[in-house]
């Protein structure tokens, strides 16, 4: 097929892993999901390890562990498994580092891991992640050189808060500011206010084993659970190894900075030296070719 849609392909490369039908709808709308890419024999590894880290019958290294902001009973969150065998096994699996080298290059660092698994809401509706981009939260470029993967692992629908995503946002928007909405939502999830107006947000209800790649400046989110099940996924976000770290002091990136700055004084009081591009350092892996200025 050849590129006769007039779009010029500039976020995506021919690694020959994608159909060229592919690229042209990344290029347009800022994500595409492939079904069935993840075995389910991998995602029943990550589940298990999971539910063996939110019990405490392995430890959980280096990684955080979250819980949701009103029902502290809920682990909601793994994030940070670079360095566990296990869920890295996801993390570096060949089937989805081989699309991320569509869109990265061939030396591709995992900056940012999670598993999210979105427990039934308690009533608060804190199990939704507000409408963001995922840019906001990285100090390095460029913005086309980084790629979420984000993978079903049990079934993905409206009612348990699957994904949305606001298809060619990430050609229509720069970075925008982001902030704590006004409903009780967890650490972290800043949000942009404001989008009323925005028309076209689509669901994306996904089976365990499809995973959706998404840029960084597409506008997602994801709903309140309102079942009674949970809503599993593991996600990484990638970057070619020749991105390089921007200063984000005096940009609309300075509030979450600064939040995540507060998180790690308080885990290593008397450690004063430390810079925000310095955790990046030391929570990302090579998973690709060669490490360069990451
Ligand atoms: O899995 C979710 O509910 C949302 C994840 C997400 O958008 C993120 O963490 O950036």
């Amino acid at each position: 097929m050849e590129n006769s849609s007039k779009i010029p392909l500039t976020l995506t490369r021919d690694t020959g892993r994608l159909s060229l039908g592919q690229r042209i709808f990344y290029e347009k709308n800022g994500f595409i999901l492939i079904p069935h890419l993840v075995p389910l024999d991998v995602l029943e590894r990550c589940n298990q390890r999971f539910e063996d880290i939110s019990s405490g019958k392995v430890p959980k290294g280096a990684m955080t562990v979250m819980r949701d902001i009103n029902d502290r009973k809920s682990v909601n969150k793994l994030q940070d498994f670079n360095t566990d065998e296990v869920l890295f096994e996801y993390v570096s699996h060949k089937d989805v580092v081989d699309v991320v080298e569509s869109f990265t290059g061939p030396n591709i660092m995992a900056m940012h891991t999670m598993l999210i698994a979105k427990p039934p809401d308690i009533g608060y509706g804190s199990s939704k992640h507000p409408p963001h981009q995922d840019l906001y939260y990285f100090p390095f470029r460029p913005a086309d050189k980084i790629v979420a993967s984000w993978t079903a692992m049990e079934p993905c629908d409206v009612k348990n808060g699957c994904l949305y995503v606001l298809p060619g946002s990430h050609k229509k928007f720069s970075l925008l500011p982001h902030e704590y909405p006004s409903e009780s939502v967890n650490k972290m999830y800043h949000g942009i206010q404001k989008l009323e107006d925005a028309k076209g947000w689509i669901n994306l209800e996904m089976q365990p084993g499809d995973t959706v790649f998404f840029h960084p400046l597409l506008i997602h989110g994801s709903g309140i659970n309102q079942s009674k099940r949970t809503r599993k996924a593991i996600s990484a976000h990638y970057a070619s190894a020749d991105c390089t770290y921007i200063e984000v002091e005096g940009t609309v990136q300075e509030k979450i900075k600064d939040e995540v700055m507060e998180v790690v004084k308080r885990r290593l009081p008397g450690v004063t030296n430390v810079k925000f591009d310095d955790i990046w350092r030391f929570k990302s892996a090579l998973v690709r070719g060669i490490r360069s200025s990451l």
